[in-house]
C-alpha cells in the first residue's frame, strides 16, 4: 500500500463531510480498490452520521448499505446515481426544500406533469427521496402563456440533413435504428459575407421580405413611397422595419417605420392601450402597423402593432416513442470556476438505467471559457491555451455514453467568429472534438430530433432584450420570457449594432422562418423554463460557479443543472448535480 493512500483516503472522506476511525481508514487503505470502497463505503454510511467507524466500513464492504446513499463521485454505482434521478419524483405535487424553489425560476409546478412517465424504475429510490432527501429535480407546470388547438403553421424543418446513427452502448437498453436526427439552418462553410455594405443590405433585405411575408396578410398595407404619395385621411397600414423610435414632447411615440421604397413616420398616442407594447420594440425587428392617415398624409395614426409571432393556434410535434434529449449550455472547461465535480456526476448519471431514455444531448454552445473573451478573464482560467481547453473539454466529453447523439452550436466564448450567425467550429478544432462523433453545426441552427424540431441558438441577443424591455418583460430571473420575445419577434437577434454582433451574409440565417417546438438557449447562465404559445422556451444554466465579474454585478448563476426533455410530451425534468 502506498503509504500516502491512508492520508488520501481521510482527505477525500473529509471532503465529503465524514471523519473516520483509523482502523475503518485502515480498511478502506487495504482493500482491493480503494477508490471503488470509499465510494461504496460512503454510499452506505447514513446521511446523518458523521464519522464512518470500521465496523461500517466492514459492512460495506461485506455488502451489507446501513443507510440512504449521498453519491459523490463518478465513480459512484448504479444504484447510487440513480437516487440522483429520483429527486424527479420528489417533484410530483411540488419541490419539498427551498433549494429547489429557488431553481423553479419559470412559472409554476404541476404534479401531473411530473408524475406523466417521469417516474425512475426504481421504486425505492423514489420513496427515498419523496421521504425527504434534498430534491435534485424539479419539473414545471405547463405553463403555457396561451391555448391553441388546431395549428396549421407548424411544418417539418425542410432541407434537413439525415445523420448516421450510431450502434448501442453497453449497460444501456437502447436501440440506435429507431433515432432520426436532422439538421437545418446550418450555415456551416456557406458564409459568403465579405463585411461590404452591400452584404448588409442584402441580409436586412432578405430579413424584411421574410418577415414581412408573415405580416403582409394580415393588414391592408400599402409601401412607404406609396404613403409619402398619398393625399392624406383614411385608413393606413404598413409593414417595415423599426428604423427609430423617439418621443415628442408631449410623450407621445413616434416609430419611424422602414420598408424597400423608403421611411414613414407612425405615430403611437401615449394613452392608448398599444402604448405599452412601444416598450417591447426593438430596432431592426419588423413589424405591421395600423391606423389612419393624417388629413396632410405626414404621418400614420396608429391604432394596432402587429408582430410577425407564433400563431396561437401552434400545435407543437412530438416524438412517437418515449426517448429523451438533455439540453445542455456553458460548459466552460478551461475557467477556474468550471464545475468538474457536478459535470462528472451528470455524465455518470447519464449512464445508469435512470437516465437509458436520454438519447440526446444538446449543447447551446460556450464548450470552453475561451482566451481573451472579457478584460481580466485570464486571472480566472484554468487552462490558458485555448486549444488545450478543447483537448479537456472533449475529454469530458468522453465521460458521455458513446450511444448518445450530440449536437453543438458554438457561443461567444467559443474559438470561432464572434458575429452571429457563427459557423461550427472549423477543422482544427472538430479533430479535436471527433471523440464523440458529435454534430457540430452553427449559431443558430434548427435540430430535429424525432419530429422535434429544437432552435438552437446561444442567446447572446438575450443580455440585450433583458438590458432594453421593462423588467417585467424579460429580466435575468425568467430567461425564458426574454426568449418569448425573440419567438414574437421571429428573429433570434433583431437588434443590431448593440452587444450583439452580425455578420452580413445573404440571407438572414437569424429568422425564425418556421415556429420551433422547442427553442434552447443558454449564455445568460440562468435556468428558466416556460411555454409560449406552445413553443417550449428553455435556457439551460450552466456549468460554471460564479465568476469574479458575475459577483461584482449581482449575477447569481444556476449552475450544474440539467435539464430533460421528453421528446414525446415536451415536458421537462430538471437534475441537479451541483
Ligand atoms: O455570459 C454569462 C452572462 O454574464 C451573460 O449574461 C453575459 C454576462 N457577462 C459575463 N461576463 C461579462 C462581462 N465581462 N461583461 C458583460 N457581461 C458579462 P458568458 O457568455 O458565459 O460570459
Ligand atoms: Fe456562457
Ligand atoms: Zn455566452
Amino acid at each position: 500500500m502506498p503509504l500516502e493512500e491512508p492520508a488520501r483516503i481521510a482527505r477525500e472522506l473529509a471532503s465529503h463531510g465524514y471523519a473516520a476511525d483509523r482502523e475503518a481508514i485502515t480498511l478502506l487503505a487495504g482493500a482491493e480498490d480503494p477508490e471503488t470502497a470509499l465510494v461504496v463505503a460512503v454510499e452506505a454510511t447514513p446521511d446523518d452520521a458523521l464519522k464512518l467507524s470500521a465496523a461500517d466500513v466492514r459492512d460495506a464492504l461485506d455488502g451489507k448499505p446501513r443507510g440512504r446513499r449521498d453519491p459523490i463521485s463518478a465513480a459512484a454505482d448504479g444504484e447510487a446515481e440513480r437516487s440522483e434521478a429520483s429527486g424527479t419524483a420528489s417533484g410530483v405535487g411540488g419541490p419539498a426544500s427551498g433549494e429547489a424553489d429557488e431553481v423553479e425560476t419559470s412559472e409554476t409546478v404541476s404534479g401531473e406533469a411530473t408524475a406523466n412517465g417521469t417516474a425512475p424504475p426504481d421504486g425505492a429510490a423514489t420513496a427515498e427521496s419523496a421521504a425527504g432527501a434534498e430534491p435534485d429535480a424539479v419539473t414545471p407546470e405547463d405553463p403555457s402563456v396561451s391555448t391553441g388547438t388546431t395549428g396549421d403553421e407548424q411544418g417539418e424543418e425542410g432541407g434537413g440533413v439525415p445523420v448516421e446513427t450510431k450502434g448501442s452502448a453497453e449497460g444501456r437498453d437502447i436501440d440506435p435504428s429507431l433515432r432520426s436526427l436532422s439538421v437545418a439552418n446550418d450555415m456551416t462553410g456557406r458564409s459568403t459575407g465579405t463585411g461590404e455594405y452591400g452584404d448588409f443590405v442584402s441580409t436586412f433585405r432578405d430579413r424584411y421580405e421574410r418577415l414581412a411575408g408573415k405580416l403582409k396578410g394580415r393588414v391592408n398595407h400599402r409601401n412607404a413611397d406609396a404613403l409619402s404619395a398619398s393625399p392624406g385621411g383614411g385608413e393606413a397600414g404598413m409593414v417595415g422595419m423599426v428604423a427609430d423610435i423617439s418621443s415628442t414632447k408631449s410623450g407621445h411615440w413616434i416609430i419611424d417605420l422602414e420598408d424597400t421604397t423608403g421611411v414613414f413616420p407612425c405615430l403611437v398616442m401615449k394613452d392608448r392601450p398599444i402604448a405599452g407594447l412601444v416598450d417591447e420594440l426593438l430596432y431592426d425587428e419588423v413589424i405591421a402597423v395600423e391606423g389612419s392617415l393624417s388629413d396632410d398624409g405626414s404621418i400614420l395614426f396608429v391604432d394596432d402593432i402587429h408582430f410577425p409571432n407564433v400563431p396561437r393556434t401552434f400545435e407543437p410535434s412530438t416524438a412517437d416513442r418515449p426517448v429523451q434529449a438533455a439540453l445542455i449550455s456553458d460548459v466552460h472547461v478551461g475557467s477556474e470556476e468550471f464545475m468538474r465535480d457536478a459535470w462528472q456526476r451528470f455524465t455518470s448519471w447519464l449512464h445508469t438505467e435512470a437516465a437509458e431514455r436520454i438519447e440526446y444531448l444538446l449543447i447551446a454552445g460556450d464548450m470552453v471559457e475561451g482566451v481573451g473573451v472579457y478584460p481580466d478573464q485570464d486571472e480566472e482560467l484554468d487552462i490558458v491555451d485555448i486549444f488545450a481547453q478543447y483537448e479537456a473539454f472533449a475529454e469530458h466529453l468522453k465521460e458521455v455514453p458513446g450511444d448518445m447523439e450530440i449536437v453543438m452550436i458554438p457561443g461567444n466564448h467559443d474559438a470561432v467568429r464572434l458575429a452571429e450567425p457563427q459557423p461550427g467550429f472549423d477543422e482544427e478544432l472538430r479533430d479535436i472534438m471527433s471523440v464523440h462523433d458529435a454534430r457540430i453545426v452553427s449559431n443558430p441552427a434548427v435540430v430535429t430530433v424525432e419530429g422535434v424540431s429544437v432552435l438552437m441558438y446561444h442567446g447572446v441577443s438575450l443580455d440585450e432584450v433583458i438590458a432594453e424591455l421593462p423588467e417585467e418583460k424579460a429580466s435575468y430571473d425568467d430567461p425564458d420570457r426574454a426568449m418569448y420575445q425573440l419567438l414574437k419577434k421571429r428573429h433570434v437577434a433583431p437588434q443590431f449594432g448593440g452587444h450583439t454582433r452580425l455578420a452580413p451574409e445573404e440571407q438572414d440565417y437569424l429568422v425564425i422562418d418556421e415556429v420551433p417546438d422547442v427553442f434552447h438557449t443558454g449564455h445568460v447562465h440562468k435556468l428558466g423554463w416556460g411555454k409560449y404559445r406552445n413553443v417550449l422556451a428553455v435556457n439551460s444554466g450552466c456549468w460554471q460557479a460564479q465568476t469574479d465579474f458575475q459577483k461584482s454585478v449581482n449575477i447569481d448563476p444556476d449552475a450544474g443543472f440539467a435539464p430533460v426533455l421528453d421528446l414525446d410530451t415536451l415536458e421537462m425534468t430538471v437534475h441537479k448535480f451541483s
